[in-house]
């Protein structure tokens, strides 16, 4: 069962912050090749998210988050081509996939995942990606698809957006802007605590 708010963050020193607003599902994304930095980086979130009573999600590592024994990774489909899915699931960490069509939607399920994550549901500045905003219809879609498998929406999710997305059939709302580019952060992420749970 994943929490209704995912926030995604870009270092552990943002997981230090926002964990204490209530934070239950936190994904660590740090673009970096510098695998010193990231170990260091990986392994602060598992400790932070730990103590909160978090799941903590690595983001296309997969190398170091099992040889740092963490248990839920998040693949984008160029993760993917390198990763080795079935090492991973040997190491028992759980997997979830992003997905932006219908045939990436295939590829995601061909590897049984636990999670699908669907985006940009909406116009995001967060990530450089060339695909369209899916709107809410495609939710729906991804819904149908599913089943009972978790979906999560992401990409341009903003608060006053939530109960729509969670009415299309999204099961979990993953987000960076909307609360780390909040004036108050911390403030934010309790308004989102406080609204999905
Ligand atoms: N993945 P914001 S959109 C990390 O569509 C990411 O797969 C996306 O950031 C996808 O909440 C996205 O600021 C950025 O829009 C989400």
């Amino acid at each position: 069962m994943l929490d209704r708010f995912y926030l995604i963050v870009d270092s552990a020193a943002w997981l230090r912050r926002l964990l204490p607003c209530g934070a239950r599902l936190a994904q660590l994304r740090v673009k970096s090749t510098d695998d010193a930095f990231l170990r260091a980086e990986i392994a602060a979130a598992k400790k932070l998210c730990a103590h909160a009573g978090a799941q903590l999600v690595v983001n296309d590592h997969w190398r170091h988050a099992i040889d740092l024994g963490c248990d839920y990774l998040h693949l984008g489909q160029e993760d993917l081509d390198g990763a080795d899915v079935a090492a991973i699931r040997r190491a028992g960490l759980q997997i979830g996939v992003s997905t932006h069509d219908e045939g990436e939607l295939s590829r995601a399920l061909s590897i049984d995942p636990d999670y699908v994550a669907l985006g940009p549901v909406f116009p995001t500045t967060t990530k450089a990606t060339t695909i369209r905003e899916q709107g809410l219809p495609a939710v729906e879609r991804w819904r149908k698809a599913l089943g009972t498998r978790p979906l999560v929406a992401i990409g341009g999710i903003t608060l006053d957006r939530a109960g729509d997305i969670l009415a299309a059939g999204a099961d979990s709302l993953a987000l960076v802007s909307d609360v780390l580019g909040a004036a108050d952060p911390e403030a934010r992420a309790r308004q989102w605590v406080a609204a999905t749970r």
